[in-house]
């Protein structure tokens, strides 16, 4: 297990949904050893594009504010020679909203996301979704 001494600036996942992710790991027969989340930080849709990217088996950003009822794109970048996607849920392990393409290094896969309600949606790398989640504020 990962202490927090070792990665200080990442939060603990809440324990529902690190059993819920190990879950969907173990079916996938990945092993996750902690609950590595996104690195933290906020990025907003702006002019209806937001830019994320993913390195080291993180997304930049874990949390994306959006305006409600208004669609929006994410540009998402893959910077590291693992595949990754981006996805929206309407909540972990709800309905899907949106599924990225899973892209390769140096790939941008634009994800075109309808307009939402206020409210916390869930994103998503479907390929480390232990690992790779994060949060969609929207308001308005
Ligand atoms: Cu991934």
């Amino acid at each position: 297990m990962l202490t927090p001494f070792n990665f200080p600036l990442r939060r603990a996942a809440p324990l529902s949904v690190t059993l819920a992710l190990g879950l969907v790991l173990a079916a996938c027969g990945d092993t996750a050893s902690s609950s590595h989340n996104s690195g933290g930080g906020t990025i907003a849709v702006v002019d209806g594009i937001a830019e994320i990217i993913a390195d080291d088996l993180e997304f930049d950003a874990a949390t994306i504010t959006a305006p409600a009822g208004q669609p929006f794109t994410v540009a998402f970048t893959n910077m590291e020679g693992v595949p990754h996607n981006f996805s929206v849920y309407v909540e972990e392990g709800g309905e899907l909203i949106s599924e990225g393409d899973i892209i390769n290094e140096g790939e941008t896969d634009e994800v075109e996301v309808e307009g939402l309600a206020a409210g916390e949606y869930f994103f998503v790398c479907d390929l480390h979704s232990g690992e790779m989640t994060g949060t969609i504020v929207v308001e308005g």
